[in-house]
C-alpha cells in the first residue's frame, strides 16, 4: 500500500457543491474525498453500504475512485458482511450507513462484532451537532455518539475536514488492536462538502503503521504454562474463534500435534486442524470437558459456550459435572482471566506470539530431558476419549446412513458433509437451531476460517451478509445452511447476491416453522400458532425473482445433483430443501435454556 494520491476535487467539482464561485482553480481536496483516501491509504478497498442521505455521494466517490462498494436491502447485513470481513482478513471491515435509522440497523452488527472480537468500523453519516445537541428537531435527529458507544469498542465523531485522516486512523487501530472489536464512526452531513488545500489533505491522512502489534507473553507466564501441562494427566487443548482469527495455523497445528494433546475445537475454530484428526475429541465433548484435569483455552472464554468452565455442559442430557480442573488461557484480553473460575496459568498476549513461545519452551523442555520428546498424555486418557469417540461416530454413521421420508436434517446434512468435503476451500456459512447444532457436529470441516456462524451470542440473521461478504473477500464458493427462520431475517439480500452475481449456494432446511411447524393454535381459532410459517413454503421462487437458479428438493439425491450444480455454475443459487416438520428439537442442543413452567412435554 503505497501513498495515495489526493483525490483532486477542481473548483468546478467543489461549485457543484457549494455552488460557489472563484476564478482561480484551487486545487482543493473535500470531506468526501479525503474519507475515501484515508480509507485506501490504509489498504480498504471494500465499502459494505446502504446510500442513502447524507452519504450517497460517498458511494458514488467512493466506487469512482475502485473502491468496491457493495450495496444492500438492509444495514443489518451490510454491518454482519463488515464484521466476519474482518474476521476472515484481520483489517476492519467497513460498513457505511445513513443517519438515525440506517445507524440503528447498523447497531446490531456492530453489537455482535464487539462480542465476537471481530473488527469492523460502523461509519454513520449523522445530523448536526448543534441541532442535536439542543434538540431541534432535525432530519433523522440523534446523538448517535452517544447511543453507540455503550455497543462498541471505540467511538469517535469527526467534525473537521482536516481530522478527517485521524479519526479514520483512530477507528482502524481500535478495531484491530488488542481483543478487536467494532468500531463506530460518526460524520455529520455537513463534514463530507467541506473543503481544504489538497496538499494540505494529503498531509493530514495517516497510514496507520503496525496497528495491530504482537504483544509478546512474559517469559514466567510460559514457563508456568508449561509445567501445568507437563504434569497434566488428562490434559485437553480448547481451540476457540480468537485462535482462528490469530492466523497462526501452522503453530496451533504444530502445538497439538507435538504434544500430542487431544483439542476441542469451538465452532469457528472448527478447520484449524481437519476434523477428522485423529486428535479430535470433538465427538467425545460431554466426556472430555468435565474429565480434562488441565485445559488449555486458546483463543476462547469460559463463556455460556463452555458451560463457564464448572456445573453441568450444555447439550441434551445431563453430564458429569465440571470442577477442579486447571485452566491455562492464552488471550490477548488481560482482563479475560477469572472471569468465571480462577485460570491458574493466564498466558497474555497474541496467539500466534504465545503458541510460538510455547513451542520454544516445550522443546527446550523436551531437550532439557536427556533429549526424550515431550511425553505424550497417558494412553488411558486417549484410549478413554478414542472410545467415546467411536461410539458416537459409529452412532452418527448410522444416522447418517439412513435416508428417511421425508427428508431430515440427518439425511439432508450427510449430503452436505460430502460436498463440503469435495470442496475444501468452499466457505460455509450456517445459522439456525435445529439447522445450526446438526450441521456444527455432522459437517467436518477442513481448512481453518471456512466455518462463519452464529458465534457467541448466537444471533439469527448473519446469514445473507455472511455469506455476501465470505465470497466477495475469498472468492470461493460459498454454501449457506439455513434454518428457514434463520433465513428470514436476510432474505431479501438475495437480490444482492444476484446483483453482484456472487457464488453462494443457499440452502434452506424448510421445516415449515420456528423449530419445525408442528405447534398449533390451542384456541382453534384461524391463527397458526406462533412459531408456524406458511406450509410447502416455495423459498427457491424468491432467488428466481431476481435471476438467480432456484431448486425445491425433497431428498438427499435431489440435494446433491443442485448443490453441486450450484458449485459447477458458481451461480447464485436457492435451494428449497423440504424437511420433516417433526424433525429436530425446540432450540436445537440449547433446549434446556428456554424457562419453562415447570410441566414435562
Ligand atoms: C460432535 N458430536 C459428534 C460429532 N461431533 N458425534 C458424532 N460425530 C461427530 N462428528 C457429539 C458431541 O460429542 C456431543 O455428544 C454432541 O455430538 C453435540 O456436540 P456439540 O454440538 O459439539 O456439543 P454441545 O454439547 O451441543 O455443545 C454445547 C454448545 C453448542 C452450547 C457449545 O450446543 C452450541 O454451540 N450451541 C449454539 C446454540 C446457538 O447459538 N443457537 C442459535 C440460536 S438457537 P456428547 O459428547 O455425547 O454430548 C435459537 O433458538
Ligand atoms: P469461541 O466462541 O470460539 O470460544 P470466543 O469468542 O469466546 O471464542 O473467544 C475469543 C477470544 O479470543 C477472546 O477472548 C479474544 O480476546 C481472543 N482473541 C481474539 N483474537 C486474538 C488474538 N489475535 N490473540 C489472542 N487472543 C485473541
Amino acid at each position: 500500500m503505497g501513498t495515495v494520491e489526493p483525490q483532486v476535487v477542481t473548483a468546478s467539482d467543489v461549485q457543484e457543491h457549494l455552488s460557489m464561485t472563484t476564478d482561480a482553480q484551487p486545487q482543493v481536496t473535500d470531506g468526501f474525498h479525503l474519507v475515501i483516501d484515508a480509507l485506501k491509504l490504509n489498504g480498504i478497498d471494500t465499502i459494505f453500504g446502504l446510500p442513502g442521505i447524507p452519504i450517497t455521494d460517498l458511494t458514488r466517490k467512493a466506487q469512482a475512485s475502485g473502491l468496491r462498494v457493495i450495496s444492500f436491502r438492509h444495514e443489518q447485513n451490510a454491518g454482519n458482511a463488515a464484521a466476519i470481513a474482518g474476521f476472515m482478513t484481520q483489517k476492519p471491515g467497513i460498513c457505511l450507513t445513513v443517519s438515525a435509522p440506517g445507524f440503528l440497523n447498523g447497531l446490531s452488527a456492530l453489537a455482535n462484532a464487539t462480542t465476537n472480537c471481530f473488527p469492523m468500523i460502523l461509519m454513520s453519516g449523522s445530523s448536526e451537532r448543534e441541532i442535536v445537541d439542543l434538540q431541534q428537531g432535525d432530519y433523522e435527529e440523534m446523538d448517535q455518539l452517544a447511543i453507540a458507544k455503550p455497543l462498541a469498542k471505540a467511538a469517535f465523531r469527526v467534525l473537521h475536514a482536516e481530522d478527517i485522516g485521524v479519526g479514520i486512523a483512530r477507528a482502524i487501530r481500535a478495531a484491530v488492536s488488542g481483543r478487536p472489536g467494532g468500531v463506530y464512526l460518526d460524520l455529520p452531513a455537513k463534514l463530507f462538502a467541506q473543503t481544504m488545500d489538497a496538499e494540505a489533505g494529503r498531509k493530514s491522512l495517516i497510514k496507520v503503521i503496525d496497528p495491530a502489534p504482537r504483544q509478546s507473553p512474559a517469559r514466567d507466564a510460559v514457563q508456568r504454562a508449561v509445567e501445568l501441562l507437563k504434569g497434566a494427566k488428562r490434559p485437553l487443548i480448547v481451540l476457540g474463534k480468537g485462535a482462528a482469527y490469530a492466523q497462526a495455523d501452522a503453530d496451533i497445528r504444530t502445538l497439538v500435534e507435538r504434544t500430542g494433546i487431544p483439542y476441542l475445537p469451538m465452532s469457528m475454530a472448527k478447520g484449524l486442524l481437519p476434523d477428522t484428526h485423529e486428535q479430535s475429541a470433538a465427538a467425545a465433548r460431554s466426556y472430555v470437558l468435565p474429565e480434562a484435569d488441565v485445559v488449555m483455552l486458546v483463543g476462547a472464554r469460559l463463556n455460556w459456550l463452555l458451560s463457564h468452565g464448572k456445573g453441568k455442559t450444555w447439550g441434551g442430557k445431563d453430564h458429569k459435572a465440571w470442577g477442579g480442573q486447571k485452566f491455562i488461557q492464552i488471550d490477548i484480553s488481560p482482563q479475560e482471566a477469572d472471569s468465571n473460575v480462577r485460570i491458574d496459568a493466564p498466558l497474555v498476549g497474541d496467539i500466534g506470539s504465545c503458541v510460538s513461545a510455547l513451542l520454544a519452551a516445550i522443546d527446550s523442555t523436551a531437550d532439557s530431558a536427556a533429549g526424550r520428546s515431550w511425553a505424550k498424555p497417558p494412553a488411558e486418557w486417549t484410549g478413554a476419549i478414542a472410545e467415546r469417540k467411536n461410539k458416537n461416530l459409529a452412532k452418527m454413521a448410522e444416522t447418517l446412513a439412513k435416508n428417511p421420508v421425508p427428508m431430515n436434517f440427518h439425511s439432508a446434512l450427510a449430503v452436505v458433509r460430502d460436498i463440503i468435503k469435495a470442496n475444501p476451500d468452499a466457505i460455509l456459512v450456517n445459522e439456525g437451531a435445529n439447522a445450526l447444532d446438526f450441521t456444527r457436529s455432522i459437517v467436518d470441516m477442513h481448512k481453518p476460517r471456512k466455518r462463519l456462524d452464529v458465534g457467541t451470542w448466537g444471533i439469527m440473521g448473519i446469514g445473507m451478509g455472511f455469506a455476501v461478504a465470505a465470497a466477495v473477500v475469498s472468492r470461493q464458493p460459498v454454501i449457506a445452511i439455513e434454518g428457514d427462520s434463520a433465513f428470514g431475517f436476510s432474505g431479501m439480500e438475495v437480490e444482492t447476491l444476484c446483483r453482484y452475481d456472487l457464488p453462494v449456494c443457499v440452502v434452506i432446511f424448510n421445516n415449515n416453522g420456528v423449530y419445525g411447524g408442528t405447534d398449533v393454535n390451542p384456541t382453534g381459532a384461524p391463527d397458526v400458532a406462533p412459531t408456524v410459517f406458511v406450509k410447502g413454503a416455495r423459498y427457491d421462487k424468491l432467488m428466481e425473482a431476481f435471476g438467480g437458479v432456484g431448486v425445491h428438493v425433497t431428498n438427499p439425491a435431489e440435494l446433491r445433483k443442485a448443490m453441486e450444480q450450484a458449485i459447477r455454475s458458481r451461480k447464485p443459487t436457492l435451494i428449497n430443501a423440504v424437511i420433516d416438520e417433526t424433525a429436530g428439537t425446540e432450540s436445537g442442543r440449547i433446549t434446556r435454556l428456554n424457562p419453562t413452567s415447570g410441566k414435562k412435554k
